[in-house]
């Protein structure tokens, strides 16, 4: 047996250990369950009187970041805009009036999607084009897919006039924007 030998089998273990080493850090990284949302998609059908309705998709691509909301409506008020929320409630079994209050997990107060101090549920107004038809994408930091404000179960209102953001000066503008009726609604179900 020569010395470079002897030395090449001792050194074995340590490059085990380190390859495994690797392997370990790799997966961590690849499977790291605090990056990984649990929930990454979901999805609303909005229905309401007089053809008003479309879908809205909500997605999230990692735990505590954005989540990006693509919205298709139709049957909207030409050239208008409309209080769009997230609603308490994904019980619709009074119409939309079941959904209950704006989701407000925090108990602040009603505002812009821009604000520091608003619900949860504030996404402001949708805007129609001439034909009643809306498309938009809204990406928001207080949403989430996931942890204690998740949307997922709850419901998206979409009213009949448009959302003061808070800054109407009354009482109920600190509550619901005064929005007015709600036109369409639907549950935030798992997609
Ligand atoms: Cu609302
Ligand atoms: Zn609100």
């Amino acid at each position: 047996m020569n010395i470079s030998q002897s030395s090449k089998q001792s050194s074995r273990p340590v490059f085990l250990v380190i390859g495994a080493v690797a392997v370990i850090t790799l997966l961590w990284y690849a499977f790291k369950p605090s990056a990984l949302p649990v929930v990454s998609k979901a999805v609303v059908v909005l229905k309401g009187d007089s053809g008003v309705g479309g879908s809205v998709i909500f997605q999230q691509e990692s735990l505590g970041g954005k989540v990006t909301i693509t919205g298709d409506l139709q049957g909207l008020k030409p050239n208008f805009k409309q209080g769009f929320h997230i609603h308490v409630s994904g019980d619709l079994s009074n119409g939309c009036l079941s959904a209950g209050s704006h989701f407000n997990p925090y108990n602040k107060n009603h505002g812009a999607p821009s604000d520091s101090t608003r619900h949860v549920g504030d996404l402001g107004n949708v805007e129609s084009d001439e034909f009643g038809n809306a498309k938009f994408t809204i990406e928001d930091k207080l949403v989430s897919l996931n942890g204690p404000s998740s949307v997922v179960g709850r419901s998206v209102v979409l009213h009949a006039g448009t959302d003061d953001l808070g800054k109407g000066g009354d009482d109920e503008s600190l509550k619901t924007g005064n929005a007015g009726a709600r036109a369409a609604c639907g549950v935030i179900g798992l997609a």
